[in-house]
């Protein structure tokens, strides 16, 4: 198996400021770092290298995403304001959460155009599959404005770009960061042929979009999916959602294409989110996106880093992942396997299966689970 990697120092240069975490400091708020610093990702391409899984992975180089790239989803003003805020010193992508320094106008169009080197080596078969490590985020950004420390909607910009130059046509994007993927899921909400799925903490961040309700429009009708947990779920609520609702919704929608926004703040040591998935989790999870990309697209499966903000445990998570994706051991694990596995918060709870029945019955109400589900008082047909 060969998997494409992306990663660039100069995603380390993209600078937050010193947000007190969340908030500018201030006051009695002493200045720090924000959560969303280059840490977590330093970390995690330093310990690829030093675990010795570099070796086994196809280094695609980043190349920044042009203009007329980005112009497939953001407005020209968009674009051009990202611009002279950035050449200016810089300013703040738009909803006041989202700050950034001098020149990140330039590299978040490294991390857009990352993105699409991952998708330009699978399409092409220079790998079976991809991990684009890129920075700034790229998930919550909508076509006229940056939002949730994102500045370009990164997979978005890929899809339209594969879509422009590969003549893809059906694309599925799944998003298990802990925030809801709003960015992505606008971009194509009247979009017959994306079939958005995000799979999130309910209520979090944007605090309200990512409902059930919300479920495409107009010629995309029924090819939006949202999967909205409450918080405290762990390894047991993630992988019972993707064998139940996700993966069946992506293997009836049938892409050609399975695209991943992979962020990793639903791990249990994370700052924001409120879920304890582990390395395992992760593992799991990517097991399975790649069972279906298999069945369905030739195992064609892109992923591109959006959150995750604990430096120590989001290597593991991320290597973890990797590992699956090349199907190389290194033999590292996860250290803090022992730490967080015992926790009583992996098995799935009845509540959290309510959540996940609701959304198969509206999975299923949008055809997007076949064949139609047994009714759960019937014997299944066939077993006895
Ligand atoms: C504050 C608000 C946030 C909260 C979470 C994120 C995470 C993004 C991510 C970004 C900004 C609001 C401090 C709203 O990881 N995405 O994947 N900002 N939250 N109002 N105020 C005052
Ligand atoms: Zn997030």
């Amino acid at each position: 198996m060969t998997t494409g990697y992306v990663w660039h120092e100069r995603y380390a240069w993209h600078d937050t400021g010193t947000h007190a975490g969340l908030l500018p400091a201030g006051g009695a708020v002493q200045p720090f770092r924000n959560f969303e610093s280059p840490e977590s990702k330093t970390r995690f391409a330093g310990l690829v290298e030093v675990s010795g899984l570099l070796d086994h992975l196809l280094r695609v180089p980043a190349r920044p995403a042009t203009e007329e790239d980005l112009l497939r989803v953001h407005s020209p003003a968009h674009v051009a304001r990202i611009r002279a805020l950035s050449e200016a010193g810089g300013g703040d992508a738009g909803d006041g959460q989202s700050p950034f320094g001098p020149g990140s106008y330039e590299i978040a169009r490294l991390a857009a155009g990352g993105t699409i080197a991952a998708t330009e080596a699978v399409l092409t078969g220079a790998a079976d599959n991809a991990y684009a490590l890129v920075r700034p985020p790229g998930h919550h950004a909508e076509r006229d404005r940056g939002m949730g420390y994102c500045l370009f909607a990164n997979i978005a910009v890929a899809v339209e770009w594969a879509r422009a130059n590969h003549g893809v046509r059906r694309v599925a994007v799944v998003d298990y960061d802990v925030h809801h993927g709003n960015g992505t899921q606008s971009a194509f909400y009247e979009d017959p042929d994306v079939l958005t799925v995000s799979i999130h903490q309910e209520h979090l961040f944007p605090q309200h979009s990512g409902t059930l309700a919300e479920t495409g429009a107009g010629a995309g009708a029924g090819t939006a999916l949202n999967i909205p947990l409450p918080a405290g779920c762990g390894n047991g609520a993630y992988t019972e959602a993707f064998r139940r609702v996700v993966v069946p919704a992506v293997r009836a929608f049938a892409p050609e294409l399975i695209m991943v926004a992979s962020g990793f703040d639903a791990s249990a040591a994370d700052p924001l989110g409120r879920m304890t998935v582990t390395a395992a989790g992760y593992r799991a999870l990517t097991r399975q996106l790649m069972d279906v990309a298999e069945e369905v697209c030739g195992g064609r499966l892109v992923m591109s880093h959006e959150g995750g903000y604990s430096p120590v445990y989001v290597p593991f998570c991320g290597l973890a992942v990797l590992e699956t994706l090349s199907g190389h051991e290194t033999g590292v694990g996860d250290p803090f396997n022992e730490v967080w596995a015992s926790s009583p918060q992996h098995p799935l709870t009845s509540w959290q299966d309510d959540v996940l029945k609701k959304a198969e019955r509206l999975a299923h109400s949008l055809g997007l689970l076949a064949p139609s589900l047994p009714d759960p008082g019937e014997p299944t047909p066939g077993r006895t």
